[in-house]
Formats: C-alpha cells, structure tokens, sequence
C-alpha cells in the first residue's frame, strides 16, 4: 500500500490554522457512542464528504500521538481526551513503555495535561506492551472516568493540576513511579505469577507530578478491590447513570488462554461516581465461560418505563439489569437484578469452553462491541472471538421488551456477518450499518434484517461505523478510510489512505470530526484550511 507522508514527524501543532467558515457549534461527545443507547450515530451537521491531510484541506489540526491509539476520541468541554503509548514522549520525565491519556485543547490539539500509568511488569499477558491506554474517557462536568492499562477506574480532574491537586487521591507521585528501572516484563516461563499492586522503588525515588501531569480524584483497582485477572489491554467505556458509573471489568483468561483464574470475579460492575465506591456487580457467573475477555462495555434504555442496562458478557449471552435506585448504600457490593438474558449462539458449547481455543470452525461466541438500544429493540454484533475464537460472526436483533429468557423468543432478525466481528452497529433511518474483519461493509434492513447492500473494503474493521450528517465514516486497520452515503442505496463518496491502521471510531462534535489513526489525531472540519509543513 502506498503510504501517505508521515505527517506524524510533523510537531503536534505546527500546523497553521485558517478556517473559510465559523458554524454554530452543535454539540460535546462526551462518551463513545450515543447516550446512553451507545448508538453510532451524531446530530452533527455540515461535515466534510472529503479531507486531504497531504494539502491540508479540510483539516483543523493534526496532533501527533504514540505509534498505537486503540480508544475512540471523545470531546467535552473544550478538550479533546484519547489514549494512546508513550512513544511519542511528551515529558522527558516519562521514560519507557507507559499507558497514556491524552488530555488535548479542542481548538488548537495542543497539550493540556496527560495522564501517565506504567505498565503491569508481572507477566505482558495482563498489559500487552506497547499498546498503550485503550479504554474510551467518558466525561460530565469537569469529571472524566476512565479506566487505566493496570485495570484501575479512575476519576480525573479536567482541570488537571492547574488548579491544585484535588482529593481524596493526591499519591499520583507514587501511582506514575514504575516499580522496576526498565519497566520490562519480568515474568519467568511456566512461573505462577499473580497481578500485583503498584509498588514503587523502596529507594523513596519517586517522580514527582508537574503541570502536565493528571489530577486523580479518586480510583478503584479492579484487580485489588473486585478480584478480576487482567488480560492483554483493559478496556471499559464507562456509563453514567444518576451517581452510578456501569463498566465492564476486562476479566479475562491467564497466559495459557485455557484458564479462568478469578472464576468469582464480576463482569460488570457499579461504583459510585462520587467516591469510587463500588456499590454492585452482576451475580450471574459469567467468568468461568469467558472464552477470552470482558471487553464489552453497557448501554442503557428505557423499557416499559424502567431503565435497563443492557451488557453482552464474554460468554456470549447477552443481559439486561435493572438500575441502581439513587439512594442504594450497602457495606458490600449487591447483586444486580437480572431482567433478561439472551444467549447469543444458542448451538454453542457452553462448558470447557477453552477447549475450543484456536479453533476457526467451532467454540463459543463473545462481543467486542455495545448493545445498541432504538425503540424497544437491542441490535447486536457478536460471534467467534478474533484471536482464538470461530470465524462465524452475526448481527441480531432483538425484542427488548421481554423479560426472563430470551434466547428462543425475542429474535427479531438474524444476519450472518463474513467473518469475526469488533464493531457496534449504527442505526438510522431504518438502516443498520456493521463492518465485518471479513472486509465487508453492510448496509441492513432495520426492520427485516434483509441485506440491502454490502461494500467490499481493504483492512479488517476493528472501529465501529459513524452515521452523521447523512454519511458513514469508517476507518480500517489497513488505514483505508471510507465515507458512504447513508442510505437505502450503495454510494462511495471517498476512499482515503491515511497511512497507518485505524482503531478508532470516528467521532463527531461541534461541526469536527476527530479521526485516529494509530500515530495521529485529524481535526477534520469543512472550510478549514492547515498550513503544511516540514
Ligand atoms: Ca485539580
Ligand atoms: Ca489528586
């Protein structure tokens, strides 16, 4: 493939800005995804159908990133945040191989503040090297909640430092200090070894924070506090309801990928957003059949007039919870209660799932992407995990309205997907749009599930597709970018190369699109004009 010029050897901000037309802004993305349907769709208008980041046209801003960027942008009060690894350094004080999360300036992409977490160095299988901070920020207020690469949730002050070091958490000293000089894995082959707490140098040498450090407000360890096995990346996009935060807890398999070992520990959890304090957690045995991990993270709709929470498990069914009442306070964390549960792939084996690892023909199913809630309805991707799992994939829909189980009576429709599945579907005007790791893009009746059209595209997808302003905008990990029109009809109306592969989602907010590539974040808005330069 023929690569663009490597804009990221541009600094972060040294493009010029001119733009031809000031529109009213329409709107914050404070979170992956609608809220709280975790639809992927925005209200945006006037987006570009075209940008060239080689002319600049079309493009606000560049900002470089590290050399890997799974999280999808989210935009909230005048900051972009996203995370990425530490191999674009932005304080010398930083050195290594670090989680990072970039906290960015909305106007200009220059750094505000960034939060720097260093790696889990028991085994690399709990914190995949080098691939950074994974996890989606969501943000209300001057509050951000983000869960970390050591698997720690954690509220963050969007003010950073700036303007003091607020509690009850002020040991970000300690928390950014690594506890080994090099930061290298230290596993031994064949050796037990456990997730352990941070613990920095005994020498009492610790980094000491700046002003472009993080403010922590307060964390909760998933691994300390909720007893979950790390595994590969943590990722979790946390939802907020009332005071509670919801998130999936990323408990997956060990090394060997054929053993669960916190078989008691939950997928999904609720804290409170003002403490931290963990308040609940599903009691439906999830983790012993999670066939790799619990990457999932939950949506929410209302039915028959109660918010559910809806959540896709790691062993492939599918749930729906009721929420926590405002007033809940209890000494341990209590048991959601269950309203529906929904097995995704009924025919699958369901005990010693792990047997089937490495299989392509046959195992169970698991998700990547969100449940997402239209009118009554849950439209859900899932099928064989994409590592070790089957290649059969699907998107279904299903009557949300049910209660008890799901599995034989709520299909609404079901629609075979090529091959492994990553992305949450886009649902609008009667469409549903899902890519495939099977490099097909498809366009699908709502109603019916009828295959309307499909597109075949150059890298798998690992992004979910945006529908805004009457257009879908889809990356791949090719680094091809696609913009299709969004309708009953197949319509290309571009293909770009972006010059390295794609993660993320696109995201929309106020008139701009913030696309990421693995290395940089695009500012793409229509009229804007960067300088380029060397
Ligand atoms: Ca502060
Ligand atoms: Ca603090």
């Amino acid at each position: 493939m023929k690569r663009a010029r490597p804009l990221s050897a541009l600094g972060p901000v040294m493009l010029a800005l001119r733009l031809a037309s000031v529109r009213a802004p329409a709107g914050d993305q404070p979170q992956w995804g609608e809220p709280w349907s975790r639809n992927m769709v925005s209200k945006e208008k006037h987006l570009p159908e075209s940008f060239d980041p080689k002319t600049g046209r079309n493009i606000k801003w560049i900002a470089k990133l590290g050399t890997q960027a799974h999280s999808t942008p989210v935009v909230a009060g005048g900051r972009v945040y996203i995370g990425t690894n530490n191999e674009e350094p932005r304080d010398p004080k930083h050195k290594g191989d670090r989680g990072v999360f970039l906290c960015l300036d909305e106007k200009t992409g220059a750094l505000v503040w960034q939060l720097v977490v260093p790696k889990r160095d028991e085994d690399s299988y709990m914190d995949w090297p080098r691939m950074g901070m994974s996890s989606e920020a969501t943000v209300e207020g001057d509050r951000v909640y983000l869960v970390d690469n050591r698997s720690a949730v954690l509220c963050l002050d969007a003010n950073g430092l700036a303007n003091g070091n607020d509690g009850p958490f002020r040991d970000e000293a300690a928390y950014m200090t690594p506890s080994t000089s090099d930061g290298k894995p230290r596993q031994q082959p064949g050796a037990e070894t456990h997730p352990e707490v941070l613990r920095p140098p005994a020498d009492g040498k610790l980094l000491q924070p700046g002003p472009l450090d993080a403010d922590i407000i307060w964390k909760f360890d998933m691994v300390a506090q909720a007893g979950i096995w790390p595994h590969d990346a943590a990722h979790s996009s946390v939802l907020i309801h009332g005071n509670y935060l919801y998130l999936n807890t990323a408990n997956g398999v060990d090394n060997t990928h054929k053993r669960i070992r916190a078989p008691e520990a939950p997928s999904l959890i609720v804290l409170d957003k003002r403490t931290g304090k963990w308040l609940a957690r599903d009691d439906e045995h999830i983790a012993p059949n999670v066939f790799h991990n619990t990457w999932a993270s939950p949506s929410l709709g209302r039915v028959n007039g109660h918010d559910l929470v809806f959540f896709c498990g790691g062993n492939g069914m599918v749930y729906a919870f009721e929420t926590l009442l405002d007033d809940t306070a209890s000494d341990r964390p209590r048991a959601l209660k269950k309203v529906f549960q929904f097995d995704f792939d009924p025919t699958a084996p369901k005990t010693e799932v792990h047997r089937f690892n490495g299989n392509r023909r046959e195992g169970p199913s698991n998700f990547y992407g969100m449940p997402v809630f239209f009118q009554d309805r849950l439209f859900v991707a899932g099928g064989g995990d994409i590592w070790w799992g089957k290649n059969e994939a699907w998107l279904k829909c299903i009557d949300a309205t049910r209660t008890g189980d799901l599995t034989t009576n709520s299909v609404i429709w079901s629609y075979p997907l090529n091959k492994h599945v990553l992305c949450t579907p886009a649902v609008a005007d009667g469409l549903v749009f899902a890519a495939d790791c099977g490099r097909i893009f498809h366009c699908v009746d709502m109603k019916t599930g009828k295959p309307l059209w499909t597109h075949e595209i150059n890298g798998e997808v690992w992004a979910s597709p945006l529908v805004a302003d009457g257009k879908v905008y889809l990356g791949t990990r090719s680094g091809n970018y696609y913009l299709f029109a969004a309708g009953r009809e197949k319509k290309v109306l571009a293909e770009l190369e972006l010059g390295d592969p794609i993660s993320a989602t696109t995201t929309a907010a106020n008139g701009t699109l913030y696309i990421a590539t693995m290395t940089r974040l695009l500012a793409v808005k229509e009229g804007a004009q960067a300088t380029m330069r060397e």
